[in-house]
């Protein structure tokens, strides 16, 4: 199937957060004009913004897809959706929450999108999973991966899955 290759976060604590990663797979996995090509290794990550909350799981998947941006945003709120994220207070605990990271070289600003994910530059529960993916990645604003991930910091994060285990027979 052509198609753009779109990283795509995956983050969830509440609620069993290695059952939702692997439902979220599974949905994933079954979006239109798309496949799932490959996943990182799982980490538990420290919460970033309030404390008072679980730990999370967080993983990065790559798929290829020739669905639009902003269809593939709709198809990835509906995920969260089946999957009862209830937006309450922000930056609090989720069952699953879907970040589209990288959409091809593609840059997308409108009111509902903006790709490359703002703050993934930031984040080493993001950075150090597509690494696992692809370490040779060079990020659309002309940075090597590879040397966002050597200036992180590995604080909080803990490899806990691998990505067998967390896809079954997909
Ligand atoms: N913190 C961690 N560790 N992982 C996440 O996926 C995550 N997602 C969020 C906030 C609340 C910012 N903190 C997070 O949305």
């Amino acid at each position: 199937m052509p198609g753009l290759p779109v990283y795509i976060g995956l983050g969830s604590n509440l609620e069993d957060p290695s059952r939702q990663i692997r439902q979220a797979l599974e949905l994933l996995n079954e979006l239109p004009q798309s496949r799932l090509c490959s996943l990182s290794r799982v980490y538990q990550s420290s919460p970033l913004g309030p404390e008072n909350q679980p730990d999370y799981l967080n993983a990065v998947a790559l798929i290829s897809t020739s669905l639009p941006p902003e269809k593939l945003l709709t198809c990835l709120q509906s995920i969260e959706q089946r999957q009862h994220r209830v937006r309450t207070v922000h930056w609090g605990p989720r069952t699953i929450d879907l970040d589209i990271l990288l959409f091809g070289n593609k840059q997308v600003h409108t009111d509902r999108l903006t790709i490359p994910h703002p703050q993934m530059y930031q984040r080493n529960f993001v950075l150090i999973p597509m690494f696992d993916i692809n370490p040779d990645l060079t990020l659309p604003n002309g940075k090597p991966l590879r040397d966002l991930v050597n200036e992180s910091d590995r604080k909080g994060l803990k490899p806990i899955g691998e990505p067998y285990e967390y896809l079954g027979n997909l």
